[in-house]
């Protein structure tokens, strides 16, 4: 199998939790950097359409989400595990309220004006104009949030991670790392990025002790390559084989049909192809690409639509 490509950019937060992990798993990985906003021609030419950063290729499979690539990573290099048996259940179950909640809170807070002015303060005022106008049209369904909200709501979180790490275990669910590390990390990451306000994490000694825990695992291995040649790599490789799969025939869809898959929350854009894997946690469709050749997208079940086309 060849080595996994992440396609993402610096300052993405759940690229930085799915670099962390990689880190964890202690993997060789190549980094491609994507374009921060769209157009982004070559994630269209291998995802199909879905937008989203980060995103990971292994040949002519690309897995979209974060919480697929934990999977994926998972199955490449199961030990150490993201999901200890100690923590079975609520490692999902914290990583999902992470990755949605508090990263909105996060962002809610993180988006007045002095936090906005240390994490864009580099860009000229057509750059932010470009960067707002295009996270406007991805918002979607996201939650919206009043600065004043997230002060209070940010504030009760952190205490909260505080508490749970109040008995002195080492990472949030016990003596043993998990999902649920890199999810609550990467939005506390991004807010540490947002210099001017991130005060409200100084209270919290134990939770900055967990964070420098989680750092100090790394990023792993990189080796670099260009957008362009991730998509030739696509186009002269094969997706993996999925004979003798089960496939679970939910919504009347079975084997083969065409349908869209889209994300339920923001970032909605659907990706249309021949349904080809419906596992309980993971489907995907077959699509081919003028560039990338045939390849095979992958989605997690949570969070996603499927829909039948026509
Ligand atoms: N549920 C997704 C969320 C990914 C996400 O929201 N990524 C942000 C960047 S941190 C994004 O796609 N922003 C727009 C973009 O990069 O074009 C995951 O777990 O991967």
């Amino acid at each position: 199998m060849s080595q996994p490509i992440l396609h993402h950019y610096p300052g993405s937060p759940f690229a930085e939790k799915a670099r962390t992990m990689l880190g964890f798993k202690g993997l060789r990985w190549t980094s491609v950097i994507i374009p921060v906003i769209m157009p982004k021609p070559d994630v269209t030419a291998l995802t199909g359409g879905y937008r989203k950063t980060p995103f990971l290729q292994i040949g002519a499979d690309i897995y979209c989400d974060t919480t697929l690539i934990a999977d994926v990573l998972e199955r490449l290099a199961p030990a150490p595990t993201f999901y200890p048996p100690e923590a079975a259940g609520l490692t999902h179950i914290q990583s999902q309220w992470a990755d949605s909640t508090l990263f909105w809170t996060v962002i809610a807070y993180t988006f007045q004006p002095a936090g906005l002015r240390s994490l864009f303060g580099n860009l000229t005022p057509e750059q932010l104009k470009a960067f707002i106008a295009d996270r406007a049209a991805f918002r979607g369904n996201a939650p919206q949030m009043s600065v004043q909200d997230a002060v209070g709501a940010l504030g009760l979180y952190l205490e909260r991670l505080e508490a749970q790490l109040s008995d002195g275990r080492a990472w949030l669910l016990g003596g043993s790392a998990s999902l649920a590390d890199f999810s609550v990390y990467h939005p506390l990451w991004f807010l540490r990025q947002a210099a001017a306000v991130a005060g409200i994490l100084e209270p919290h000694a134990r939770v900055k002790a967990w964070m420098e825990r989680v750092r100090a695992r790394g990023h792993g291995t990189t080796d670099g390559m260009e957008s362009q040649q991730a998509v030739e790599h696509a186009a002269s490789s094969t997706p993996a084989p999925l004979d003798g799969e089960p496939f679970l025939e939910l919504h009347g869809l079975t084997r083969g049909e065409r349908v869209t898959i889209a994300a339920t929350d923001y970032g909605m854009d659907a990706v249309e192809g021949e349904f080809v894997l419906s596992r309980p946690n993971e489907l995907a469709i077959r699509r081919v690409d003028p560039r990338a050749g045939e390849v095979v997208v992958h989605f997690p079940r949570i969070g996603f639509r499927v829909q039948k086309v026509g």
